[in-house]
């Protein structure tokens, strides 16, 4: 009796752990492939609620890129005002050449909860 409960538990679980994958897996996959589809080399920048993946980003002065914004957990833009690049909702890639050596601000431009004000990281083109 004690062994057909575990059983079940653990094939449930497995089902669940599967579906899960399966239904998470999804949306990145297609937007990868939009991404790669481009073929131009990327600078990437990852956002979730409330928080960019990295601190910094550097890129090389003169390096030519397209800078995407990949929405991980919620919906939010980012907006570099000293470089004249704004990505949300629909646009979400711009080429862009960093010709200017500098420290530049990123912030999310998408009013997204209560963590938006902290949503800052840095772009040093180097
Ligand atoms: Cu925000």
């Amino acid at each position: 009796m004690y062994k057909w409960i575990m059983s079940v538990l653990f094939f449930g679980a497995c089902a669940f752990g599967l579906i899960f994958l399966l239904v998470s897996a999804k949306p990145e996959k297609s937007e990868d492939e939009a991404a790669a589809e481009s073929g131009k080399p990327q600078l990437k920048i990852t956002a979730s609620n409330f928080q960019f993946d990295q601190a910094e980003y550097r890129v090389k002065t003169g390096e030519t890129l397209q800078v995407v914004l990949k929405n991980k957990e919620g919906t939010h833009g980012i907006d570099i005002t000293q470089l004249g690049i704004s990505l949300s909702g629909k646009e979400l890639s711009k080429e862009v050449t960093f010709d200017k050596p500098g420290t530049y601000e990123i912030v999310c431009s998408v009013p997204c909860g209560a963590g938006h004000v902290n949503m800052k990281a840095k772009l040093i083109v180097e």
